[in-house]
C-alpha cells in the first residue's frame, strides 16, 4: 500500500468528519496527518510491518494513528472511513469540490436541502432553493452554478504529483517482471502536464501475458476493463484509469514517439513524415511498407530531419520550428537548482523548525535558502507580526551559527492586503534579506483593483519578488482577474522577480506565462513554498513546468551562487 493511499483515506476521513460536525481539533489532526504521511520519504507499510514503534515518531502521528495505520496496511481496509462513508455519502463529499463550497455548506446543503450528489446540487440550485438557504444567497448560488460547469467541462483529471507516484509504482512493478525489457509511462505523464487524463504506459516483453498478468494483480489497480494480446486497459483505486500496451523492440522508439503527443506534435510530425514519402505510426517509420526506423525516438525524429524534442516541448508551440533550426533550448534541470526562495516553519504554519528545514535543504544539495512565513494577516496560519518577525529573524541568526555549509536568508511572505497595502511597515520589510509579496484575500475583487494592488506590490522598493502572482489553484480556483501585460511591464521596469510556485496544485506562473516571463528578460525563481522537510522535494514539479515554458538555467536566477542571486534582488 503506497503512502499516498493511506493519506488519502485520512483526508477523506477528515473531510467526512468535517461534513458531520465533529470535534475541528480531531480533524486537524487527521489533516495534518494526512500531509506528513503523503510527503514521507520511507513506505509506511514496510514500517509497519517491521517496525511499528517508528510510526509514533512521524509528527503527528500518535499512537492511535499508529495503531490505525498499522491496520490498515494489515487489512488494506479502513474502518472507521467505511463507517463514516454511511453516515456522509460519497455524493455528498464530491461538493466539496466546487470553490466555495466548505464542508459547513456542504453540511447545510445536505441536512436541510437533501442535496447528495452534484446532480441534486444542480436541481436544488437551479429550482432556486440554495438561494434562498441561510448563508447562501443568490451570489452564492451562482457561482456554485460556475463551479458545476468548471467541472463538468475539466473531468476528472488528476494532478501530474499524484499520477506520477502510482505511474511510478506500476512502472517499476513491470521492470522486474521477468521477460519484460523496457518500460515507460507516455502520454500527458511524459510531458509533465499539470494534470493527466489518464495513464499510458508502454512495454516491451517477450512475455506480454506475466506483463499483463502483473498489472491485473498490483495492489493500486481495481479492476481490469479490457484486456487483448498486446493491450490492457485498467481502473485503479485512485480513479485514474490506465493503459498498458506491450510493443516489439524494434517500435519501441515509435511507439513512445506516437503515445507520448501530443496529439497537436504528431499531427506535424506525420505530415512532415508524408512530406519525404514516409509512413510514421506507432510501429515505425516506413518507406513502401519497409521499415526505415522504429527502435529509438531519436531514429524516428530523424527521419523527419529533427533532432530528438524533449516530451515538455512537445505541445507545437514553436518547439518543432525550433527544433528545425537547431535552436532548441537546453531546459533547465533539477541540479541546477541551487537555492529555494519559499518556505514555511512552526513559526507559521510548516511542520519543521528553521533548523530542521536548513538541514534538509542542505542534504538535497542546496547552497541557500530563505525561510518565508507567514505575514499577521494571515491569521489561519499564525501568520506573523513584526514583533514576532523580529524574534523569527533573530531565530535565523541562530540558526546561521548551528548550521554550516548552507547559507539562510532572512525572509517573509508578505500579503498584499486588499487595499493594496502591505500587511507588514515598510520599516520592518526594509530589515528582510527577501520579501515575496502574494495575494491570499480578497481575490474576487475586480480587474482594477487586484490590477492596483500588484502594481502597489511591485513598486514597494522593499518587495523582492511576487510569489504565486495568479492566486490559482490548479482545477479548483481560477487565476485572479488582472492584467498579466501589466504585470509583466512593471516588474520588468522595476526589476522584481516573479515565481513559479512549485507547489503542485499551484505551479503559478503556469508555462505560457513564465515563457513570457522569460521574454521579457525578468528574472523567474523556481521556489517549493515548502512545509515541511518532505515538502523541498516539491521542487521537481516547478522543474517540469519550468521545462514546459522551455526555460534553460539562465532564465532562472536561483540557479545562480547566492552572491550573484543577491545582485539579481532589486534593492531599495
Ligand atoms: P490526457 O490523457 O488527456 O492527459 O492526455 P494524453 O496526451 O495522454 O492523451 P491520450 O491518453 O488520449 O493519448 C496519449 C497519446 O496518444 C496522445 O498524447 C497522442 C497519442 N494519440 C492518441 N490518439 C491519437 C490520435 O488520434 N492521433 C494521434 N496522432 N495521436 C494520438
Ligand atoms: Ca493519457
Ligand atoms: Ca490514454
Amino acid at each position: 500500500m503506497l503512502n499516498s493511499e493511506i493519506a488519502r483515506m485520512f483526508e477523506d476521513l477528515a473531510d467526512r468528519l468535517e461534513i458531520s460536525g465533529a470535534n475541528p481539533f480531531r480533524i486537524r489532526a487527521y489533516r495534518q496527518a494526512a500531509k506528513t504521511l503523503s510527503e514521507w520519504p520511507e513506505s509506511l507499510a514496510d514500517i509497519a510491518e517491521t517496525a511499528r514503534e517508528k510510526l509514533i515518531s512521524i509528527p503527528g502521528v500518535g499512537k492511535d494513528l499508529a495503531d490505525k495505520i498499522a491496520v490498515i496496511v494489515e487489512t488494506n481496509a479502513f474502518q472507521q472511513l467505511e463507517e463514516m462513508r454511511k453516515e456522509v455519502p460519497d455524493g455528498v463529499v464530491e461538493m466539496l469540490r466546487i470553490p466555495g463550497l466548505g464542508p459547513k455548506k456542504v453540511a447545510l446543503l445536505f441536512k436541510y436541502l437533501a442535496v447528495g450528489s452534484l446532480s441534486d446540487l444542480k436541481q436544488a440550485v437551479e429550482a432556486g432553493h440554495v438561494a434562498k438557504l441561510k448563508g447562501f444567497g443568490e451570489k452564492t448560488a451562482k457561482s456554485i452554478l460556475e463551479g458545476l460547469a468548471n467541472l463538468a467541462q475539466s473531468g476528472s483529471r488528476v494532478y501530474l504529483a499524484e499520477a506520477k507516484v502510482e505511474a511510478d509504482a506500476i512502472v517499476e512493478a513491470l521492470q522486474n517482471v521477468p521477460g519484460v525489457g523496457q518500460v515507460s509511462a507516455a502520454g500527458s505523464l511524459r510531458r509533465r502536464k499539470e494534470t493527466v487524463g489518464d495513464l499510458d504506459v508502454l512495454a516491451t516483453a517477450s512475455n506480454a501475458t506475466a506483463a499483463m498478468d502483473t498489472l491485473a494483480r498490483h495492489p493500486l489497480v481495481n479492476k481490469v476493463l479490457a484486456r487483448g494480446d498486446t493491450k490492457q486497459r485498467v481502473r485503479l483505486k485512485s480513479g485514474l484509469e490506465l493503459d498498458l500496451r506491450v510493443v516489439p523492440e524494434e517500435s519501441y522508439g515509435a511507439a513512445m514517439q506516437y503515445f507520448t503527443g501530443s496529439k497537436e506534435h504528431n499531427i506535424v510530425i506525420r505530415r512532415r513524415a508524408q512530406e519525404r514519402g514516409l509512413k510514421i505510426n506507432e510501429y515505425g517509420v516506413f518507406r513502401d511498407e519497409i521499415s526505415v526506423a522504429g527502435r529509438t525516438e531519436e531514429d524516428v525524429y530523424a527521419t523527419v530531419g529533427l533532432p530528438w524534442i524533449p516530451p515538455e516541448l512537445r505541445e507545437n508551440r514553436g518547439e518543432i520550428e525550433r527544433a528545425e533550426q537547431g535552436k532548441l533550448p537546453q531546459l533547465i534541470e533539477l541540479t541546477d537548482i541551487v537555492g529555494d526562495m519559499h518556505m514555511h516553519t512552526t513559526a507559521t504554519d510548516g511542520t519543521a523548525s528553521i533548523r530542521e528545514m536548513a538541514e534538509a535543504a542542505k542534504l538535497r544539495g542546496l547552497q541557500y535558502i530563505a525561510i518565508t512565513d507567514h505575514s499577521k494577516r494571515v491569521s489561519m496560519a499564525n501568520g506573523l507580526n513584526a514583533d514576532r518577525l523580529r524574534q523569527h529573524w533573530k531565530e535565523i541568526e541562530k540558526v546561521r551559527g548551528q548550521v554550516s555549509g548552507i547559507e539562510i536568508l532572512k525572509g517573509i511572505e508578505c500579503d498584499i492586503l486588499e487595499d493594496g497595502t502591505m500587511d507588514l511597515d515598510d520599516a520592518v520589510l526594509a530589515e528582510a534579506d527577501w520579501v515575496i509579496a502574494v495575494l491570499h484575500y480578497g481575490l474576487r475583487q475586480p480587474k482594477e483593483q487586484i490590477d492596483l494592488r500588484l502594481l502597489n506590490a511591485v513598486r514597494n522598493p522593499h518587495v523582492s519578488i511576487i510569489g504565486h502572482p495568479t492566486a490559482r489553484i490548479i482545477g479548483k480556483r481560477p487565476p485572479v482577474a488582472f492584467s498579466f501585460e501589466a504585470l509583466l511591464k512593471a516588474a520588468a521596469d522595476y526589476g522584481i522577480m516573479l515565481e513559479i510556485n512549485a507547489s503542485y496544485m499551484r505551479l503559478d506562473l503556469d508555462d505560457i506565462q513564465a515563457a513570457a516571463a522569460r521574454d521579457r528578460g525578468i528574472p523567474i525563481v523556481i521556489s517549493t513554498d515548502a512545509h515541511s522537510t518532505q515538502g523541498l522535494d516539491g521542487m521537481q514539479y516547478g522543474i517540469f513546468q519550468a521545462r514546459r515554458a522551455g526555460l534553460t538555467r539562465h532564465d532562472v536566477a536561483n540557479t545562480l551562487p547566492l552572491q550573484e542571486f543577491q545582485k539579481r534582488i532589486r534593492r531599495a
